[in-house]
């Protein structure tokens, strides 16, 4: 099985536990809607690369796209960035109504850690590193991570004066926290020294950077179709974004820089971040 396949079957599976059919519908709309799975193959594959057991990251790796799930129906409800569309098809509150949307992130961001609680005593013997993990994972998502970087991105909204150091408090935290955290938990549950955490956590950065900016890049320039989401809105809402403040020639350029910097953070893995590698160019090259 490849560890996309590893994925698709270890979320069906978890939503097949015994959730309230209705809200089950809502939830498995918007999980098994067919994204593109980053976060959870970043975190296993950090763990390959550091010589663990794909099994305990199995468990983590649906956490974060859980959470990551939750953060996209939340962000497309009419309070927050009001998106009728997305991975292909109407949001979750086209299709089920706000209240509906709203509990299906809430289940998906709690059972997200009920999954990684519950799968934990399993690990007992790596037990510090896959609780270490979850606490990546519970701090890239939240107050610290996501959450701030969402909080910020909506009050900077139509404000003329945000600056390029805004732009970074944001991109950090909005995109780049639960990447970083995706990494760290693959390599905390692998067998990763504190140089290669280091590195792993300054490719995190420098990735979700770059992601943030080709993700930029696609409102501006994407296929609607082949993003899947409404495209042109971050200008519709006055958002601050990289090809706003720089144009789109620099931003490019600036994608770039990214991209080698990331390859560069993984140098000591020498060949086994063939993966992580291609990812950069690829994502660099992404149309979706
Ligand atoms: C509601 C707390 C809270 C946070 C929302 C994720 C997010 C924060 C907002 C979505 C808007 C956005 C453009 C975010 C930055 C880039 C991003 C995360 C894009 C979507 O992720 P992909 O491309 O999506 O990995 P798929 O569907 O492939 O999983």
């Amino acid at each position: 099985m490849t560890n996309l396949e590893r994925i698709e079957t270890a979320l069906r599976a978890y939503l097949s536990a015994n959730i309230p059919e209705p809200l089950c519908e809502a939830m498995k709309y918007s999980l098994l809607a067919g994204g593109k799975r980053l976060r959870p193959m970043l975190c296993l594959s950090a763990c390959e690369m550091t010589g663990g057991s794909q099994e305990a990251a199995l468990p983590l790796a649906c956490a974060l796209e859980m959470i990551h799930t939750y953060s996209l129906i939340h962000d497309d409800l009419p309070c927050m960035d009001n998106d009728d569309f997305r991975r292909g098809r109407p949001s979750n509150h086209k299709a089920f109504g706000e209240a509906n949307a709203l509990l299906a992130g809430d289940g998906l961001l709690t059972y997200a850690f009920e999954v990684i609680l519950s799968e934990g005593p399993k690990y007992i013997d790596n037990a510090p590193r896959y609780y270490e993990a979850a606490a990546q994972i519970a701090s890239g998502a939240g107050v610290k991570g996501m959450v701030a970087g969402q909080w910020a991105d909506l009050s900077n909204e139509n404000n003329a004066s945000a600056n390029a150091e805004m732009l970074s408090y944001i991109h950090a935290r909005k995109t780049g926290a639960l990447i970083t955290a995706a990494v760290l938990a693959g390599g905390l549950v692998g067998h990763a020294d504190a140089m290669e955490l280091a590195a792993l956590r300054d490719f995190g950065t420098h990735f979700g950077l770059l992601f943030q900016i080709t993700d930029d890049l696609l409102d501006v320039e994407g296929n609607a179709e082949k993003v899947g989401k409404t495209l042109g809105k971050d200008a519709a809402h006055a958002k601050l974004t990289y090809p706003g403040l720089y144009g789109i020639a620099e931003t490019k350029k600036m994608a770039g820089r990214e991209a080698q910097s990331a390859k560069d953070a993984l140098q000591c893995f020498g060949t086994r971040a063939a993966w992580f590698l291609k990812l950069a160019d690829q994502t660099l090259l992404r149309s979706f």
